[in-house]
């Protein structure tokens, strides 16, 4: 009996050293397993803070390089709308005097000329280099245009302010078209002379397109209007009177 008893008590020990074993085993692999998880999540916060400041960082670039452009956008536009501003201006005031000093020329050239030849033809006014004629009575804008044409010139084309300043003398406070259109959308001279290199006389706030005038549409042609001696654009339909301009030919 001693001895069964004995191999009883073994068996159990063994029995609860087998429990022992696998319960430690299993805390064991359970610590581990928590540790491995702990460490996995670790990386993975730490891979999300990454990804998180690198799309920040990107967001702040992208940010600051828009609005770098934006500002280099709108000083090279404000330094090149000055520089042709300037260009402008200087290129407008040379022609002005080129003109004069060619109307100079020109009447000098008169002089010596024998006053009986005279550079312009009957009822037509020389100044500088052209001869104007003011026609005998007020049409729309369009007839205007072709009369003047029909007589081998064009509507008056101001090429400097001392032109203008011959326009308003023979106006006489008249209405008086000039030969320029924004009737294809940009103002154009109807000699093909560029808009941008002459002077201009446009009334405050003016052209304004006005549609209240009840002929329909905005106002595409520009007159000289005796109120303020300076131009409107107005639409072109109405009869006023008009100058028609051509070069001299020597
Ligand atoms: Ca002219
Ligand atoms: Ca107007």
């Amino acid at each position: 009996m001693r001895g069964a008893e004995k191999l009883e008590m073994e068996t159990d020990q063994l029995s609860e050293n087998n429990v022992y074993v696998n319960t430690c085993d299993r805390n064991v692999w359970r610590m581990k397993n928590t540790s491995a998880a702990k460490e996995i999540q670790a990386a993975r916060s730490t891979k999300h803070r990454v990804i998180l400041i690198l799309g920040v960082l990107l967001i702040l670039t992208f940010i600051t390089v828009v609005t770098v452009m934006s500002f280099l956008f709108i000083y090279y536009s404000d330094v090149k709308h000055n520089l042709t501003e300037r260009i402008m201006a200087y290129y407008s005031s040379d022609n002005q005097r080129i003109m004069e000093l060619l109307g100079n020329v020109t009447e000098e050239l008169q002089k010596i000329k024998s006053s009986s030849d005279p550079l312009c033809s009957k009822r037509w006014m020389q100044y500088g280099l052209s001869c104007y004629f003011i026609s005998l009575s007020p049409r729309p804008w369009n007839v205007s245009k072709k009369d003047c044409e029909d007589m081998g010139a064009h509507l008056i084309v101001i090429n400097s302010e001392g032109e203008m300043n011959f326009l308003r003398g023979i106006a006489n406070q008249r209405f008086v078209w000039l030969g320029l259109t924004d009737l294809d959308g940009t103002w154009k001279w109807v000699d093909g002379t560029p808009y941008d290199i002459t002077p201009k006389f446009w009334e405050k706030d003016q052209p304004d397109d006005w549609t209240g005038h009840g002929y329909g549409g905005g106002e595409d042609c520009a007159v000289l209007r005796p109120s303020s001696n300076e131009w409107n654009d107005g639409h072109c339909s109405p009869n006023f009177w008009y100058v028609c301009e051509k070069k001299i030919i020597f």
